[in-house]
């Protein structure tokens, strides 16, 4: 390891050298005074800045809003590695556009119909013991109220599950300590029964709120919703929720908004809602037994509510799991300390946040110690024999994040446009700086799990109004990334995010995450069994069934098999295409002109697209993803003929003018490739090769490559001795394109092992 890094220390050594004589011409001061920079810029640049090759520490998931993705970017760098489509199709990853994503999609249909954008709010991590661990994402929609999970070894949603009472939701997504569960509280309160009319004036009465307890099977990586059930809750406006740990394992936390049960109505003469929902000094917020309320459920102790279990009130006020406690007015973030002692409470319109002790609460509830109930008979808990303190930290506190160190908490300051630092134990503000501007949820690295990593603070901002080149009146969001490792927080950099308005995202450590580079050859990656559509290199067949017409094919650089598929207007055409490849990065497209279908196929994956050929014509089909030298000739034509058509007899292709010198031209072609295969293959083998998985990956697909030239040679040798030189030609000129695919990996290979320190054992 040693020899390692000092001899690529020397690399680095000549590259700076290599690199400083080339841009000699201008200084570093030359530069600042260019581009107007200062002192303090350059510091931050160079706490942002990941040179080339280099990575980040941290990968962000930010909801994506109201385009229904999730934004994948690196820090410090906040460079966008990738959307992952979640509520809405996403035509690059072929999400919504092939079939078994239209399957993930279809999960998500509600009441029989298609809803093609979702409204995302928080995203979670899952977690074993309260930390992050980095297999699975999870996120809501607040607009219709779903839950999807994302597999992390392939950044793919695997699923969407609508939940069966709400009528919206934004109290998810958050996991429980295992991730044996994950919670999702309904927003706004509405009859429990779907399509089930009640008047408004009956709101109080047939108007409810809830929340949802989805019970996640890690094995299976699918949410079982037969497992999982949901509590009835008064038509508060359940809001944010978050899980209890270590001690206040077993609990979770909801406030609400609009405890008044206000109902508008401007156009009736009513005061509006904004009006009667923030009257009352207090909201509430709901304190749940949620372990006990699984024995309960298990119990069968539930009504069934659309078919779905409900603990209803009554028996959650008898069996003791349901509690509130007064919270400052329209109250937003719920946060629960990484030590599960205490729970952090903002509320939009109280300078304070309320810190709440667990121990305090839990010795009210054993002590059967009331101030009183709502009108639904649920205890309540005083607000003041339960808070451990209130700190003023300014004007419009919304959500809190937490530090490495302990007892330092971050909390976003909406209407002052500030970040504040302060301790939560001892209740004081440490620091405070402006962003830019109106910040909503904020973001520390793994800052909602037991163990926080410190280092940055990321502010999502509502406005950025003068931040960026202007766009138009709509304007990009603005994420502010912030150093946190020292006292003062210091403000290092601005990433516009053009795709939806981020509420929550959530930040693990890069090297948690282990995402796989290729599928088991014929792999249906959104339900990760073996599609039975995959088919191998020999195995491609076309069927003819009544009017369906099937193709299983197959990708591999830089052709499709098969290149020609043929159907009669009205035919159902059904087309499963496998990735061959198993390099790296080797993804292929696919679509068919005109007829709204695309696949992406990263190696090994088995893709499905359906579609009618309702129209006589000629459609080409290609790949879409620049995948070698000879990518635009990865093609291949759809005929779509007039029913009964029969072609003329002996009808040929036209043929092109190849002569016996042209054939010879190509095997000089061929003798010189095969020299430079012949010195690479020699370099690779006279190092220690075998010790890198990636090259001796890359290796591999380079043997496939080569492997496929003995059968092609032989076609070329064959033609010439019967001197048809067009044939001898053309599959001379294949044996040179397998031999171009050959080196082109065998020289990544070379250039890989060059770079990484291989060494010499030959
Ligand atoms: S919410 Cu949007 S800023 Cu949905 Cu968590 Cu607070
Ligand atoms: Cu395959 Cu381009």
């Amino acid at each position: 390891m040693k020899m390692r890094g000092l001899k690529s220390g020397l690399l680095v050594a000549a590259g700076l050298g290599l690199v400083a004589s080339a841009w000699g011409a201008e200084s570093l001061q030359d530069v600042m005074k260019r581009r107007n920079l200062s002192q303090q810029d350059l510091l931050a640049a160079s706490k942002t800045y990941v040179p080339t090759g280099k990575r980040d520490e941290f990968l962000a998931f930010s909801s994506g809003g109201q385009s229904g993705q999730v934004i994948v970017y690196g820090i410090p760098s906040m460079r966008i590695l990738k959307y992952i489509g979640v509520f809405t199709p996403e035509p690059w990853q072929g999400y919504g556009f092939d079939e078994e994503s239209k399957a993930v999609l279809a999960g998500g249909r509600i009441d029989g119909h298609d809803i093609t954008w979702g409204d995302t709010h928080h995203p979670a991590i899952s977690e074993t013991d309260g930390k992050y661990d980095g297999q699975f994402l999870f996120i809501n929609d607040k607009a219709n109220p779903r839950i999807a999970v994302i597999d992390l070894r392939d950044f793919e949603t695997k699923q969407i599950v609508v939940n069966p009472v709400f009528k919206s939701d934004h109290g998810g997504a958050f996991v429980s300590p295992n991730t044996d569960y994950i919670i999702e509280a309904s927003q706004y309160a509405a009859p429990l029964e779907n399509r089930k009319f009640y008047p408004l004036e009956e709101f109080n009465e047939k108007y409810r709120g809830g929340v949802t307890y989805w019970k996640f099977d890690r094995k299976e990586g699918l949410i079982d919703t037969k497992q999982s059930f949901s509590i009835e809750l008064p038509p508060y406006s359940q809001d944010l929720s978050d899980f209890g740990k270590g001690p206040s394992d077993g609990w979770s936390f909801t406030n609400s908004f609009c405890s008044e049960r206000y109902v508008g109505g401007i156009e009736k003469g009513r005061p509006p809602y904004e009006a009667g929902c923030s009257a009352k000094d207090t909201d509430y917020l709901h304190v749940i037994n949620w372990k006990k309320a699984v024995e309960l459920f298990k119990q069968g102790k539930t009504k069934k509510i659309n078919g779905h279990d409900v603990i209803m009130m009554d028996t959650a006020i008898k069996e003791g799991i349901l509690f509130l406690i007064p919270e400052a007015k329209s109250p937003h973030g719920v946060d629960v300390t990484p030590d599960g002692k205490y729970i952090v409470v903002a509320g939009k319109l109280d300078t304070h946040v309320s810190v709440f002790s667990f121990d305090k609460i839990m010795a009210a509830i054993k002590a059967g110690k009331f101030e009183s109930k709502d009108p639904y008979g649920i205890p309540v808990i005083s607000m003041q024999e339960t808070l451990h303190n209130q700190v003023e930290l300014g004007l419009g506190p919304l959500h809190t994040q937490f530090d490495s160190k302990p007892c330092v908490a971050y909390t976003s300051l909406y209407v002052d446009s500030q970040v504040a630092k302060w301790n939560f134990c001892e209740g004081k503000v440490l620091d405070k700086i402006s962003v830019h501007y109106n910040i909503g949820h904020l973001m520390t690295m793994e800052g909602d799990s037991t163990d926080p990593k410190g280092h940055y603070l990321v502010a999502l901002n509502k406005l950025a109004i003068d931040r960026f080149n202007p766009v138009g009146p709509l304007h990009p969001q603005n994420h502010q990334l912030i150093d946190i490792s020292n006292d003062k927080m210091t403000l290092l950099y601005d990433m516009p995010i053009p795709l939806g308005e981020p509420h929550y995202a959530v930040a693990i450590a890069a090297d948690k995450l282990k995402p796989g580079i290729r599928y088991a050859v014929g792999t249906n990656s959104r339900t990760d069994k073996p599609s039975p559509y995959g088919v191998r290199a020999g195995e491609e067949k076309t069927t003819r069934t009544g009017n369906t017409v099937e193709v299983w094919g197959t990708a591999i650089r830089s052709h499709y098999t098969p290149e020609t598929i043929e159907a009669e207007v009205g035919d159902d055409v059904i087309i499963h295409m496998t990735n061959l490849e198993r390099a790296e990065d080797e993804t292929h497209g696919f679509t068919v002109g005109t007829y709204n279908v695309h696949m992406s196929l990263e190696p090994g994956k088995t893709s499905t697209v359906k579609f009618k050929a309702d129209r006589e014509g000629v459609y080409p089909y290609y790949c879409t993803e620049f995948c070698s030298a000879l990518h635009l000739e990865m093609q291949g034509y759809l005929l779509v003929k007039p029913k009964g058509w029969k072609p003329e007899a002996n009808t040929t292709m036209a043929k092109a003018a190849y002569t016996e010198d042209d054939y010879k031209k190509q095997l000089k072609k061929i003798a010189d490739t095969q020299a430079v295969i012949d010195s690479v293959v020699a370099y690779i083998t006279s190092t220690n090769y075998k010790d890198f998985p990636d090259v001796v990956a890359m290796v591999d697909d380079a043997f496939d490559q080569a492997g496929k030239i003995p059968d092609v040679k032989a076609k070329h040798e064959a033609a010439a001795a019967k001197k048809d030189w067009e044939n001898a030609c053309l599959w001379a000129e294949q044996v040179w394109q397998y031999q171009v695919k050959t080196a082109d990996l065998g020289l990544r290979a070379k250039t890989y092992l060059e770079q990484n320190g291989a060494k010499k054992i030959k």
